[in-house]
């Protein structure tokens, strides 16, 4: 086993970095992190205020600064890399910055692991892939070929292809994992969960795309955070791990359980157009990464997990408030 005690998490400050560092400040007591986040419009410091000073350091910074990284990267023994452009409707509407942050940024991080030979993880997303047919038998494995289908799937399989030559070529150590639909805590109001559940806390009707029977194939983030330390830890160079729950659902089915809990009627939400070029349906078979490393989820129910995020969602209004309304006319003017 490889035992880091210092490390990077690039995009610290979002959704599912916050939430592994939580994870390794809770799990891994001799580790100290150093978050190396932008602030994006999606990074957001409060997500990890409060944590030990001593266990973890902010610097705001660019992945794509190459400078700082020469002044940061020395004295780390890995990098766990989460910083990307991650919203497929925005890079629909706007798919510079992906190129940017999810491609040029790999790169300049796998040149200074490369110069200083520090470990790198790269997270990634089951969505390079590219989807499945809703009757398809088939899950996702680490043979099926790249497909990818929006800006943001193309440039997240462009840098897994990065990744994949730094380890070939100049023998940089590092692995991949691949990841199905997050939810949890401290995830952005601009995706499916928490738009649907901040849009009835504020009387709003859920918005669903399409004909609704789109399939994802949700995991608590908590479970991938799991995945992501043993992968560090213990899997092997030049590897890539798919990680998913089991947790396969239609997005209607998914709204449907929100109104419930809600006591709110199931047909209480609005039809939307379509997202060009929408992925019908991601499965994963996560059978490579509970033979060899053990994981095994512990959030096994999605009600009980979903319930528990609407609460979270309900009692920390002041975290998610401010984002709301840019990000409800961001998708107005597009007629989502
Ligand atoms: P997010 O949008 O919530 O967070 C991204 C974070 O990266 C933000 O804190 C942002 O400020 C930071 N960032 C953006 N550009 C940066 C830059 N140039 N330099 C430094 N920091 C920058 O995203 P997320 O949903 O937490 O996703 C995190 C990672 O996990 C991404 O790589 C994504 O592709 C991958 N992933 C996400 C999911 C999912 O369901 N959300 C599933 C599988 C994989
Ligand atoms: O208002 C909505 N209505 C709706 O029907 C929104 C925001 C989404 N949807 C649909 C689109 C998708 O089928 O819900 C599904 C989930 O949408 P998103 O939350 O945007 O996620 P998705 O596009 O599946 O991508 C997510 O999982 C893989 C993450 O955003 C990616 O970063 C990750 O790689």
């Amino acid at each position: 086993t490889f035992n880091p005690t210092n490390i990077i998490v690039t995009g610290g400050c979002g959704f599912i970095g916050s939430n592994f560092v939580h994870y390794v400040v809770n799990n891994c007591p001799d580790v100290h992190v150093t978050v190396l986040d932008k602030l994006t419009y999606a990074g957001n410091p409060e997500n990890i205020a409060g944590l030990p000073a001593d266990r973890v350091e902010l610097v705001v910074g660019d992945v794509c600064d190459a400078g700082l990284l020469d002044g940061l990267v020395p004295g780390h023994d890995a990098i766990v890399h989460y910083a990307a452009e991650s919203h497929n409707d925005n890079s629909i509407a706007g798919p510079e910055p992906f190129l940017r942050t999810n491609v040029e940024g790999t790169f300049r991080l796998l040149e200074a692991c490369r110069k200083y030979d520090v470990r790198l993880h790269h997270v990634s997303t089951d969505e390079v892939y590219g989807d499945l047919a809703l009757d398809d038998p088939a899950r996702f494995t680490e043979e099926t070929p790249y497909h990818p289908s929006s800006p943001y799937s193309s440039t997240k399989a462009a840098s897994d292809m990065l990744v994949r030559a730094w380890v070939r070529t100049f023998g940089v150590r590092a692995t991949i994992s691949n990841c199905s639909n997050n939810y949890g805590p401290y995830q952005h109001v601009e995706k499916f969960i928490p738009r649907q559940v901040t849009n009835i806390l504020c009387g709003m009707r859920p918005r669903l795309y399409g004909d609704g029977l789109n399939v994802r194939d949700w995991i608590h983030t908590e479970d991938h955070s799991a995945a992501v330390w043993e992968i560090l830890t213990r899997g092997r160079i030049g590897e890539t791990y798919l990680v998913g729950a089991d947790g396969e659902r239609s997005n209607i089915e998914v709204l449907r359980a929100i109104l419930r809990a809600f006591g709110l009627p199931e047909d209480g939400f609005d039809w939307v157009r379509d997202r060009p070029g929408h992925d019908r349906r991601y499965a994963i078979d996560p059978t490579k990464l509970r033979r060899e490393l053990g994981w095994e989820p512990g959030h096994t129910d999605f009600d009980a997990g979903l319930a528990e995020t609407i609460a979270w969602y309900r009692d920390n209004e002041s975290w998610w408030r401010p984002a709301k309304e840019a990000t409800e006319a961001r998708y107005a003017a597009q007629g989502m």
